[in-house]
């Protein structure tokens, strides 16, 4: 087989490359290790900035999401029993994010890539970039335990965070940047109308709180919790009293609760892998890098590489010109460690860490009541939470 762009890893990074390849007229097999039923099963991020909804419509993709995505104008951080709004629309001169699934951002572009006849290819193992180093790449996998090949022009690797192509990497030529957190997000789905209009972030001695949505009839929250926690020793009805618990009254008090059909711990990790190009092999997305999900901002990176990238990409076959992807991995992991520094921040700022000494605590804290105060700490946190220009 042979096409000219090979992507490992069909989430919304490959996707959304895929789809705007396609519209190019440049040809490209996606695979992935699961099926597609298991990656719409994947609950995840929620909020949308507006470049990557500019790249929904740049692939012809957004008509649900421009009806059914929620836009938010501000939110909410909740301390010490108080609201402090966050006029995103206000201090950052009328831009706003949009609330709309992860899962339904990767539905649609999944039935577009369908429509296209754009080949995926599903439960696939052991996939294998090879010879990147050269002109000519080649992939391996195997399915139905037979070998396969992809001969192809370039290999981009958009298999996430524990994905083959950054493995495929020899470590001499790769550097990685890493903070684990000492805590993860329990997270809950319920089709409950959600506590409020706006977003809720929450810093409460007994941990984090973010009460959010997907819609006007279902909600999604997550609490901080100690990392040797299991999901399943957590019941609805205590979920939701620590939820409240943690919680102004004021907000507590709207939180409609009912029967989960999601619930699970995901880890809280900062994570970065230098450069983002080797030789014919590009990673995007989650597989070169990870943030904390406290500034919403995983899913926001992975569609400005795909911007970088795919320009680059178009630029090669158009112009016969490798200017676009010579500059790719400088130009997204200079958005990228913006994004890490303010996903990083927010952690930090929210969060209760149980290491932290009387003097921890407290500039953590100082750093919040400084935040609230000032205009200029306001207007710098939604400038960053609205997103960076590209
Ligand atoms: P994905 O979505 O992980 O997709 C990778 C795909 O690659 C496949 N794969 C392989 N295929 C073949 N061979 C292999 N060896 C493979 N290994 C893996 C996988 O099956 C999968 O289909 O990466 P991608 O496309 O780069 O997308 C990144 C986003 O998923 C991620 O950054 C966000 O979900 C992060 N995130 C959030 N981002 C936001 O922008 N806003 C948010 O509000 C937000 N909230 C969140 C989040 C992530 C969370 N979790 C669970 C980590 C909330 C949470 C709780
Ligand atoms: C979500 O709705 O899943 C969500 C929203 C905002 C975040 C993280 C996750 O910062």
């Amino acid at each position: 087989m042979r096409t000219q762009v090979a992507i490992i890893g069909s989430g919304p990074s490959g996707l959304l490359l895929g789809r705007l390849l396609t519209l190019a007229g440049i040809d490209n097999i996606l695979l992935d290790r699961v099926d597609r039923a298991y990656i719409l099963a994947r609950v995840r991020a929620g909020v949308l900035e507006q470049g990557m909804v500019e790249m929904m419509r740049e692939a012809e993709a957004a008509e649900r999401l421009d009806v059914e995505g929620l836009r938010h104008a501000g939110f909410d951080i909740a301390l010490d029993g108080a609201l402090h709004h966050i006029d995103l629309k206000g201090l950052t001169g009328g831009k706003q994010v949009t609330v709309y699934g992860q899962t339904e951002v990767t539905r649609d572009l999944m039935d577009k890539r369908e429509a296209d006849g754009a080949p995926t290819i599903y439960d696939v193992h052991h996939v294998t970039p090879r010879d990147f180093g050269g002109q000519h790449p080649w992939i391996t996998y195997e399915k139905d335990g037979r070998t396969h090949r992809i001969d192809t022009d370039f290999v981009i690797g958009c298999d996430g965070f524990h994905g083959a192509s950054r493995k495929a990497v020899p470590p001499k030529a790769i550097d990685t940047f890493e903070r684990v957190y000492p805590f993860g997000w329990l997270g809950l789905l319920a089709d409950v109308p959600p506590a409020r209009d706006e977003l809720v972030y929450g810093k409460h001695a007994r941990g984090f709180t973010l009460c959010s949505m997907r819609s006007k009839t279902r909600s999604r929250y997550y609490i901080q919790v100690p990392l040797t926690d299991q999901a399943e020793n957590w019941s609805d009805d205590a979920f939701w009293d620590e939820l409240r618990r943690r919680l102004p009254a004021e907000v507590a008090e709207t939180v409609v609760t009912g029967l989960s059909f999601e619930k699970s711990i995901a880890p809280l990790r900062s994570f970065v892998a230098e450069p983002m190009r080797f030789g014919r092999l590009f990673l995007a997305g989650d597989a070169a890098h990870i943030v904390p999900p406290t500034g919403a901002k995983g899913l926001n990176l992975a569609a400005s590489d795909i911007r970088y990238l795919f320009d680059g990409i178009r630029e090669f076959y158009a112009e016969k010109s490798s200017a676009g992807l010579d500059a790719y991995s400088a130009r997204a992991l200079a958005r990228i460690w913006k994004a890490e520094r303010f996903s990083w921040w927010m952690t930090t700022m929210l969060h209760t860490f149980a290491e932290d000494d009387a003097f921890g605590r407290r500039v953590h804290d100082a750093e919040l009541a400084y935040t609230l105060s000032s205009v200029a700490a306001r207007t710098a946190l939604a400038e960053n939470y609205v997103g960076l220009p590209y």
